[in-house]
């Protein structure tokens, strides 16, 4: 039975006879220099990838060009790669770019790889396969092609226990019993997967670094940290660690953490130098601090540049990074307090730093102002920021999403936010080009994502959440490519290319993330999820807490007043026009309505509803939809292998029932707090 494990790297013979002679005339001969590591990952992928699929050994030779067949090479060392596409072209080739192009030699066919760096031969190389692997000739090639976002990174946020932070398919790959794996071959795999989307960089532990992780930065665990890294970058991954701010006192045997004293910043220098002695590519650090009862500098009465440049002194030296995380709130509120409002945090407390950080610091920005809900409004931060190096932080492991039972395809909610108008320079400022660096001449940039995948047998638990980690690779690379694009691809690559799987897939796909919100808190207000876990409805669970959550919902109305009148002026942390657009009750976007606002349960949507009534039309929507992703995908049952088909009809199963239950449970509450009736009647519990 087919366990979903090889994902989209899945390869199959070619079917059609006149396409497999075509391919064979390619394959026939692939010529290319022998080179670093990474270009042997590049020819080994190739030849695994494309041997399959043309059922033929793939014949690789490095001299005697002649004839029909690829050509592939870095333009550096393959001299005749000059003579054939031009130095000016190969001139303007970024790093990690690469082109892809046919040529008719002599009559007979060839097909020229050139890239600048072996990474980006590896990504030329998993591109063709793409190719390949959709059915796609190849003799009328013209691909030029380069990352728009120099750091494309994961952080797994794993403990060496074997449990994972948020984790919703199974346990680690990387660690069981406080050790590592001794297998390593499922960490290779999930490098390919990886590195066949674009991904260049990993964190290997969790951003809570507890007590044996805090160990990972000594030399007892560095030589399997090492290992680990080497697996990465023979994909060309950078391997970074999170480490624990207090690490020279907890385990320096200092009796301080002090940024500013010069013991902790000969400590961390220290430490430093040998982590690069056993891996001399390594990527840097990852920091969560003074957040959720982490560690600090504020525990010294230093700020947040105080802290990420006493670490970045001491990776500079070795060409290191220090990522320094902004989720940074009080989580000790009190739901009476009106006052403080968690939205505001993160710009109230990094905007004053602007400029502050060192060179090789990048600042790590959640997508909004709060937790990763199905709906937020993208972080005023992006935008605030113009001195400092940043880099958007996505959540792909369906925390409120979800959790990979639901499922809820990501790549949609991620679109709006990198193509969110910052207007921080005037219209067309937006969120991708903030993130790339290009906005503001940044040195540093991009973005980085916590990772959704275990050991379960497929990955990610739910199949289709495989798309998540895809499409996230793919937009990491170029955020431009639209989310319909990445859904047909994936489904084309995983499910092939039969047109009424790939429709029926892309469409449940592309309706998904919009069905789930359906569901869910509405317009924008977010949590109403069972505390701690975060799986299912609790529409008060988090309203008396102190992690600063609240919808503020009572017999009249619902909404956070976030605005700069009447609020907590989060929404002045917009420049204009999207401060007006939001502090505006009739020109707020329905969907963050309550984000943005408190009304009346009687109040007028632009839809032409009210709150109400939309609240109960939604759920009920909802859950019809999420009943119709099942019939949807049943009309699949012929098409798709069993082993994969039952997965997914068990997942959508559930959710279709779960979403009742929501549905169940946010109508009687709203029900009961606005004593007003459904204009239906539907049935309300
Ligand atoms: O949303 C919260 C999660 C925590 C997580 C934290 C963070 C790693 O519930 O589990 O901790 O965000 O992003 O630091």
């Amino acid at each position: 039975k087919e366990s979903g494990y090889e994902a989209w790297l899945r390869y199959r013979p070619c079917e059609s006879e006149e396409l497999l002679g075509h391919y064979r005339k390619y394959f026939n001969r692939v010529w290319f220099r022998q080179g670093l590591e990474i270009m042997r990952t590049a020819m080994q992928e190739l030849s695994h990838g494309a041997g399959i699929i043309t059922r033929c050994t793939v014949r690789l030779c490095d001299e005697g060009w002649q004839g029909a067949g690829i050509a592939i090479g870095l333009i550096d060392d393959f001299s005749e790669l000059k003579d054939l596409l031009g130095n000016e072209i190969l001139g303007t080739l970024p790093e990690d770019g690469y082109l892809m192009r046919s040529i008719e030699h002599e009559g007979l066919p060839r097909l020229v790889l050139a890239a600048r760096s072996a990474n980006g031969m590896l990504y030329a190389v998993f591109h063709l396969l793409r190719l390949m692997k959709s059915v796609q000739r190849l003799d009328r090639l013209n691909i030029a092609e380069h990352p728009r976002n120099a750091l494309r990174m994961i952080n797994q946020w794993d403990n060496m226990d074997g449990s994972i932070e948020r984790g919703y398919a199974g346990r680690s790959i990387f660690y069981r019993d406080d050790e590592f794996v001794s297998d390593w071959s499922r960490i290779r795999d999930y490098a390919r997967l990886l590195a066949s989307v674009g991904i260049n960089a990993i964190s290997l532990n969790n951003v809570n670094v507890h007590e044996r992780e805090t160990l990972l930065i000594t030399d007892e665990l560095l030589p399997k940290v090492a290992q680990t890294a080497s697996i990465f970058s023979a994909y060309g991954l950078r391997t970074y660690l999170s480490i624990n701010f207090a690490s020279p006192r907890q385990i320096g045997g200092l009796p301080t953490a002090d940024p500013l004293d010069e013991g902790v910043r000969a400590w961390w220098k220290e430490r430093a130098d040998a982590i690069y002695r056993h891996i001399p590519d390594f990527g840097g650090f990852l920091v969560k601090a003074d957040s959720e009862f982490r560690p600090g500098p504020y525990t010294y009465g230093r700020n947040h540049a105080d802290g990420a440049n006493m670490l970045a002194d001491a990776l500079e030296p070795h060409g290191g990074l220090v990522i320094w995380r902004c989720f940074v709130y009080d989580c000790l509120q009190d739901w009476r307090d009106r006052k403080p409002d968690r939205a505001r945090a993160a710009y109230d407390h990094y905007t004053p730093l602007d400029g502050r950080f060192r060179e090789n610091v990048l600042l790590q920005i959640k997508n909004g102002p709060m937790d990763f809900q199905v709906r937020e409004p993208v972080s005023p931060l992006f935008g605030g920021l113009s001195k400092t190096n940043q880099m958007l932080e996505l959540q792909i492991t369906q925390e409120y999403t979800g959790q990979q039972k639901h499922l809820c395809y990501l790549p949609s909610q991620w679109k709006e936010i990198v193509d969110f108008d910052t207007f921080a320079l005037g219209e067309g400022t937006s969120v991708a080009q903030i993130v790339s660096g290009k906005a503001f001449g940044r040195r540093h940039g991009g973005v980085a994502a916590v990772s959704n995948i275990g050991d379960d047998q497929n990955w990610t638990g739910h199949l289709l959440a495989q798309a998540n980690l895809y499409g996230y690779g793919r937009l990491s690379w170029n955020m431009e490519i639209g989310e319909e694009e990445i859904a047909w691809e994936w489904t084309c690559l995983t499910f092939g290319k039969k047109e009424k799987v790939t429709d029926t897939i892309c469409c449940m796909l592309l309706d998904s993330w919009s069905i789930y919100e359906s569901y869910t808190a509405p317009l924008g207000v977010g949590w109403m999820v069972q505390p701690n876990h975060h799986y299912g409805p609790s529409v008060d669970g988090y309203e008396y807490s102190k992690w600063g959550t609240y919808h503020f919902a009572d017999c009249h109305g619902i909404g956070v007043n976030r605005t700069l009148l009447t609020g907590t002026g989060y929404s002045a942390q917009y420049p204009s026009p999207q401060f007006e657009r939001y502090e505006s009750l009739q020109d707020c976007p329905d969907e963050l309505l309550l984000f943005f606002h408190h009304v009346p349960y009687t109040h007028r949507l632009q839809s032409g509803k009210t709150v109400i009534q939309h609240i109960y039309d939604t759920h009920y929507e909802g859950a019809e939809r999420a009943e119709g992703l099942v019939e949807r995908w049943k009309t699949l049952e012929d098409d798709i292998d069993e082993g994969r088909y039952r997965q997914v009809l068990d997942r959508l199963q559930e959710q279709a029932e779960h979403a009742k239950e929501w549905r169940d449970v946010i109508n009687t509450y709203f029900l009961r707090k606005s004593g007003i009736q459904d204009i239906h009647k539907r049935p309300i519990y």
